[in-house]
């Protein structure tokens, strides 16, 4: 049941979602907002951080009355360790997605690829040269061998560091040699972390937070950079695709299928599997014509990357896309799915399929899709939802009529390419650009929805903010997805929202001024970015000389714990608009928002309001500039010296 008194119009900012919040009202149904309203008193331990149920002589909550749990520890530890927790699963997450596409690509490598391909041969072989696989005289497969089990091994390795740490530029890696935090293997560090959390080892918070930062780096330089590396060899790299966000992409006389969840190998397939023959087929005898294929999270994000399948709606719009009454089926894997699921379709037709059996949802219809037979899997599942099809009420069903188109796409290679075209392909331009003052600083805003704000609005007031100020903005996730339902991945967005530098650069080149990089593993892509920025040359040698910020406007989930802390021990600030739940251990908040500078050149911030937010970013790239040397614009003239000594 909606709560009385729940005031709608404050939950959401989009008026596709308010419009489904007041339907879900009118039907009785839960949703996640009436569920955090009745959450609200929320535990001052757990939001302090200083609730220790590590082990069982406790469970210990420390006050000014009680510093101390049973065992000694005091909130320094407990605050500290709690928080290494989140970053290990936050990195366990990404890195376990990473780890099953890399034993795909050894699957296909060794001819048992079931239906799947390596798809980008360009991208194997960047890859390969990245990691100094020779590849003369040898075959695609015999490549893509070499690279799965040097892949694997940087999960397995015992006592070597990871070597995808060296995509990063040199004065980076000497940051992270300098600080001890060099992780080895992804798996090891992983359990390294779970066990100096136990009762009874680590109890230095400094040296617990060094470790998370650690733990971290193996999250966004191993494990998601690992994953987006494979994503693009066995799906293609992503180039710039038109598109759809928001509910109103939901089909009105064609079976609705969305997927939700992460792993592109599910999404992937059934992007492919819709335009079979025999699912057209099976449509039309079922008096359909096709089906419209749809996302939600960032799964929705991988097929809109590199298929163009509109964007159903981000976290937060899961269980309204079902309160639509036209979803036939929602097809789940793993992360960020809500166990309500099953209980919100139990009032309209709406088939909950969970797809992996480390992922079941009680109600929901388990059918372990089949990697080695994917096709044949999709298809199953496609042909289910037409069946469904014939239970739509008609009567049950409201589709917003609200989308808004988008461009995305925007992978490394793909903004490269706008910048400089095939044959000059390079991120000089852009340099250029940040140089002359025209675009000021490059601010990516990533992560989750978090029903603690009005859903969405923080992103899109800061995006706004910042676009004002010439900031070019790169987004993942479901940052990236609001912005699609606000119309600002458009090209359009530049004439219209822009600063006049930050217009000028996106019309010459033809971009929006948001670009969409993918999904939260893509974030990766954001650190590829800054590395070909700081290679390029002219702005400093480390990342943290960048005037480049992060932020997470609404998050909400470990994994975006794990990526602020690889943010920041790559050298980039991270604002967060929500805070970490550290406040009860000052030295715990001192270190990561104060200590971590020295250390890394970066730090976490907090600022509650966009516009606050948007001044604390605005600042913090004024300065970076000034540390450059580049705070005065250069005025641009037509024809200068530099010129006439070229001709
Ligand atoms: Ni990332 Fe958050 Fe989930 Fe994607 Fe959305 S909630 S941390 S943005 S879908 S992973
Ligand atoms: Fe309490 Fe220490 Fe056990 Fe934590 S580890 S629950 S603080 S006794």
């Amino acid at each position: 049941m909606e709560k009385e008194g729940l005031q709608i119009d404050q939950l959401v900012y989009d008026q596709a979602s308010l419009e489904m919040l007041e339907k879900a009202n009118r039907e009785s149904i839960d949703t996640c907002f009436a569920r955090y309203d009745t959450q609200k008193n929320q535990c001052k331990f757990g939001t302090t951080g200083v609730c220790c149920r590590i082990c069982h002589m406790g469970p210990c909550r420390i006050t000014p009355k009680a510093p101390r749990g049973i065992c000694g520890a005091d909130a320094d530890t407990i605050v500290a360790r709690n928080y290494l927790r989140e970053v290990v699963s936050g990195t366990a997450a990404h890195s376990d997605h990473g780890r099953h596409l890399v034993l795909r690509l050894k699957k296909i490598a060794e001819g048992k690829g079931g239906g799947y391909e390596i798809k980008d041969k360009q991208a194997l072989y960047r890859a390969a040269n990245d990691f100094h696989i020779p590849i003369e005289n040898k075959t695609d497969e015999e490549i893509a061998l070499d690279l799965a089990n040097l892949l694997l091994d940087e999960f397995t390795s015992q006592e070597e560091k990871l070597k995808t740490l060296k995509l990063a530029p040199l004065t980076q890696q000497g940051i992270w040699k300098t600080n001890n935090i060099e992780p080895l293997g992804i798996d090891r560090v992983i359990v390294e972390a779970m066990h100096r959390t136990h009762i009874g080892v680590d109890h230095s918070y400094r040296n617990i937070l060094l470790n998370a930062f650690k733990t971290s780096l193996a999250d966004g330089w191993g494990g998601s950079r690992i994953a987006m590396i494979v994503s693009d060899i066995l799906f293609g790299t992503p180039s710039p695709v038109r598109s759809a966000a928001n509910l109103g992409i939901l089909s009105k006389d064609k079976p609705n299928i969305i997927v939700h969840g992460h792993e592109p190998e599910l999404s992937e397939m059934l992007a492919i599997s819709i335009n079979d023959p025999d699912i057209r087929k099976y449509a039309k005898a079922a008096g359909v014509k096709g089906v419209q294929l749809s996302g939600i999270c960032c799964t929705a994000n991988e097929i809109l990357m590199r298929h163009g399948i509109p964007l159903a709606g981000s976290f937060l719009q899961q269980e309204l896309a079902i309160i639509t009454g036209a979803v036939e089926m929602m097809i789940i894997d793993v992360q960020c799915c809500m166990p309500s699921l099953p209980e919100v379709a139990k009032s309209y037709h709406t088939e909950i399929v969970s797809t992996t059996d480390i992922a079941m949802t009680e109600g929901a219809i388990h059918m372990p899709f089949d990697e080695d037979n994917a096709l044949a899997s999709a298809k199953a599942l496609l042909k289910m939802a037409i069946d469904n099809y014939k239970n739509r009420s008609p009567e049950k069903v409201t589709i917003p009529d609200i989308s808004s188109p988008l461009v995305a796409g925007f992978s490394v290679e793909a903004i490269k390419y706008m910048l400089g075209g095939r044959y000059r392909a390079s991120f000089r331009p852009l340099n250029d650009a940040i140089i002359s003052g025209r675009i000021k600083g490059i601010v990516g805003i990533v992560g989750c929805t978090n029903p603690k704000g009005k859903v969405d609005e923080y992103i899109n007031v800061l995006t706004r903010e910042l676009l004002k100020q010439d900031m070019l903005i790169l987004k993942t996730g479901c940052a990236a997805i609001a912005s699609g339902k606000e119309g600002m991945l458009r090209p359009e967005a530049a004439l219209e929202k822009a600063g006049k530098g930050l217009r000028e650069v996106c019309e010459a080149v033809g971009i929006p001024p948001v670009l969409h990089m993918g999904s939260c593993v893509d974030n990766s892509r954001i650190l590829e970015a800054a590395t070909e920025v700081v290679n390029e040359g002219g702005l400093g040698d480390t990342i943290s000389q960048l005037p480049a910020v992060g932020v997470a406007p609404e998050w909400m989930s470990e994994k975006a714990v794990a990526i602020g802390c690889y943010f920041v021990a790559s050298g980039v600030d991270v604002v967060l608009g929500q805070p970490f739940h550290v406040s009860g251990s000052e030295n715990v908040s001192n270190f990561l928002h104060n200590e971590t500078k020295n250390l890394f050149g970066a730090s976490f911030h907090y600022e509650a309001d966009p516009i606050q937010a948007s001044k604390k970013i605005i600042a913090i790239i004024n300065e970076a500039r000034k540390n450059l040397g580049i705070d005065k614009n250069i005025e641009r003239k037509l024809f200068d010296m530099k010129d006439r000594r070229e001709l």
